[in-house]
């Protein structure tokens, strides 16, 4: 018999990949899904499977993560190996609007989960998606020893989580463990993070249907790597005989502006042309430098990033490109100005 696994968030850019990836090694993966008024499954309907269909390796729950009865009647029932908790209001910038929600749905959540599946008594292991967000003001290199100094309701929340999961493991004996994981991006990331803002405006500004692409600091380090290979070090933490945190990053930095060099170069476009400030896209205060210290990722997962920023950044370009050129070929393609 294969493992099971519950991912909260599965609809999402990293639990998209890591369904595919527990899949793929043979797990039955179950999904919460929050009921939403349009179609929120994009990213996994490619590994969709129906409730018709006679044997089902992937399985969707319409679930919330602020409804810990929910929770605990959903455990009892998947009896997961695994839970990965991957579900979050997970953008800074908007966290600054909605604090008490972020720290609802992104903080307490996390508690939410852990106490379900202590009370659930189903002895499973549980991945907590921290971030280095946590880290926010403490100047780089940052490693597991770095102390948190958090810049955003987001990141506080994150803290809570943290903080919770490490209880949950002193307190209960539990295999509860934190990825702190650096920025990571992919075709599938979400449209209004700076990365994949930024290449699909790329693509639109190539097939002359922008002209202007609008963002906020341009000075802001960060460590991005490629999403796939980051779900790879989430499994590897559960498998391990002790629980323990860790960070997840490339060790490699550049800013925004170098991100959008990048990026413009590559569909031969002079970003200066295009781009404008507007103070909108700017934070009440600002994470300035993220750089992770991936040494114990290494040492103890065996894990070792491979794509690194520059390459991300054409990846992206090149899924954008790609995939605009589909929805062309279809119809209905909204000019953005
Ligand atoms: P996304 O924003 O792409 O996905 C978030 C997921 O959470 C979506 O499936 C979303 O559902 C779900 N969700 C949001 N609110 C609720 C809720 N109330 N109940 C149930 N599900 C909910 O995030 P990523 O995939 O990029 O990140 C995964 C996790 O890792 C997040 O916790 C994030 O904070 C954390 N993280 C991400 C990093 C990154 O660089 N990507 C780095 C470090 C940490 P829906 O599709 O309906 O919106
Ligand atoms: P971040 O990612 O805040 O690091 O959080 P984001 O891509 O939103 O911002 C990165 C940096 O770019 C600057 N920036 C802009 N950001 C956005 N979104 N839009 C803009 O127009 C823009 N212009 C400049 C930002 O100020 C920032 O410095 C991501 C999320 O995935 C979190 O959930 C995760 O925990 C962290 O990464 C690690």
């Amino acid at each position: 018999m294969g493992k099971t696994a519950l991912i909260t968030g599965v609809t999402g850019q990293d639990g998209s990949y890591l369904a595919e990836l527990l899949l793929s090694k043979g797990y039955t993966v179950h999904g919460i899904v929050r009921r939403s008024s349009s179609f929120n499954t994009e990213r996994i309907d490619h590994i969709y499977q129906g409730p018709q269909e006679a044997y089902r390796s992937l399985l969707l729950h319409h679930a919330d993560l602020s409804d810990g009865v929910a929770l605990v009647n959903l455990l009892r029932e998947v009896r997961p190996d695994e839970v990965y908790n991957l579900g979050a209001q997970s953008h800074v910038r908007v966290s600054f609007d909605a604090p008490l929600y972020t720290g609802d749905v992104t903080g307490l959540s996390a508690l939410r989960l852990l106490e379900a599946v202590r009370a659930s008594g189903i002895g499973a292991r549980v991945y907590q998606a921290s971030s280095s967000e946590m880290f926010g003001a403490t100047p780089p290199p940052q490693s597991e020893r770095t102390p948190f100094h958090p810049r955003s309701p987001y990141a506080c929340a994150k803290v809570f989580g943290y903080w919770a999961t490490v209880n949950y493991r002193e307190a209960y004996g539990m295999y509860a463990v934190n990825g702190i994981l650096f920025n990571h991006e992919s075709p599938r990331r979400g449209e209004t993070f700076v990365t994949r803002k930024i290449t699909r405006a790329v693509a639109r500004i190539k097939a002359g249907l922008q002209d202007r692409l609008y963002l906020g600091n341009l000075d802001a380090v960060r460590d991005w790597g490629y999403a796939p290979e980051y779900v790879e070090a989430m499994w590897r933490m559960l498998q391990r005989e002790e629980p323990e945190d860790y960070v997840v990053a490339t060790g490699q930095a550049a800013t925004v502006r170098q991100f959008l060099e990048t990026a413009f170069t590559h569909a031969d476009l002079d970003w200066s042309q295009y781009v404008r400030y507007d103070p909108k896209y700017e934070r009440p205060s600002e994470v300035d430098a993220l750089i992770g210290d991936p040494a114990k990722a290494r040492d103890l997962l065996g894990w070792e990033p491979q794509v690194k920023v520059a390459e991300l950044a054409r990846i992206m370009v090149d899924a954008d490109i790609r995939q605009l050129a589909d929805q062309l070929a279809g119809a209905g393609v909204r000019i953005d100005r």
